[in-house]
């Protein structure tokens, strides 16, 4: 059953909409139809009942608030993230910036292991391990929904794409937002006055998102309305990336979504990117194309399509590039 959450204010220029929540714990195949309808419908969906380490969950979010809270000059030496490590603001390399600092870190464990050495100097095993466990529980969390999609598809091969995130060589990252409380916005004005990360879409296959209970992600809809999602800490969001938009041929559309600043309190979020690894191949799947729905989309490895991510401006259509017209 999709339970709507709980209803947000209306304002002049969100309109108020429950994104729909999926309990995990349900029978498989509904979950494999709600999960589906959610990613056409919405682009991201929560998930309730998912089985993932609390305690895991909040040891890293204990290793990433004694982080954030360490003197400036100390988090700069785990910096810049051009492209991994420590940031402030700066957001890629071609003048994005946003009201955050944050961390960004690949996934495989050699290179948590190493980066963990300037972003913790003092116990930097205690920092890797958190990070690891983490990792390991939202992929488990990402395959899970992914194997679910792909039976509610009616996709042959039902790990096409839990697939790719599980691959040695796979290219997923983890990002830790921090917000700090910005004192002028006023939490009833609804117009974006301060960016904390800019409208964008994700590139990767699906994103898991979990944040602390402050607020400050909206999403847009397929109408152009902006929408808040009321946080919820216990709960995951799954964001349809724009991977898996090609994958469908378009049946599922990346959601453009964005951070704004809150009055009151520090937000932190943190999310996993699933990504194939650089050298696969990236096209309309076979079930998804036919003389009636032919392929929209040029092939392109994920190494070509990072490139291109990384060369425009992050609120750009990146998939433009790639559209057969
Ligand atoms: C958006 C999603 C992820 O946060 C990210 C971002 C990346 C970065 O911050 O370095 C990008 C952005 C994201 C898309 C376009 C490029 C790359 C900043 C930017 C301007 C880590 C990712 O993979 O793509």
């Amino acid at each position: 059953m999709v339970v709507p959450s709980p209803t947000p204010m209306r304002t002049k220029k969100t309109r108020a909409i429950g994104i729909p929540t999926i309990d995990l714990s349900l029978d498989k195949s509904l979950v494999s139809e709600l999960i589906v309808t959610a990613c056409e419908d919405y682009g991201i969906f929560k998930v309730v009942n998912h089985g993932v380490n609390k305690e895991v969950v909040s040891r890293l979010e204990k290793e990433a608030v004694d982080f954030f809270a360490k003197p400036a000059a100390e988090k700069q030496r785990a910096g810049p993230a051009t492209p991994f490590g420590y940031g402030c603001k700066n957001i890629g390399c071609n003048g994005d910036v946003g009201e955050l600092e944050f961390l960004l870190l690949q996934t495989n464990s050699v290179s948590i292991s190493e980066r963990s050495r300037t972003i913790s100097s003092s116990d930097p095993s205690k920092f890797s391990c958190a990070v690891n466990d983490y990792v390991e529980e939202v992929r488990e969390l990402a395959c899970e929904i992914l194997d679910l999609l792909a039976e509610g598809l009616w996709m042959e091969d039902k790990h096409v794409f839990s697939r790719l995130i599980r691959d040695v060589n796979s290219d997923s990252v983890l990002r830790v937002n921090h917000y700090p409380a910005v004192k002028e916005v006023k939490d009833w004005d609804p117009s974006p006055k301060r960016i904390g990360f800019g409208e964008h879409s994700d590139p990767q296959i699906m994103t898991i998102l979990r944040s602390n209970d402050v607020a400050g992600l909206q999403i847009c809809l397929r109408d152009g309305l902006w929408v808040p999602v009321p946080p919820d800490p216990t709960g995951f969001f799954l964001i349809v990336g724009d991977a898996l938009q090609v994958f469908t041929n378009g049946r599922l559309l990346s959601v453009r979504h964005r951070a704004v600043a809150n009055s009151a309190k520090t937000r932190m979020s943190t999310m996993y990117f699933g990504a194939p690894p650089l050298n696969a191949w990236i096209s309309p799947l076979p079930e998804m194309v036919s003389p009636q729905n032919p392929s929209k989309y040029k092939p392109f490895t994920w190494g070509e399509f990072k490139k291109a991510a990384y060369s425009l401006r992050l609120g750009d259509t990146r998939l433009d590039l790639f559209k057969i017209h």
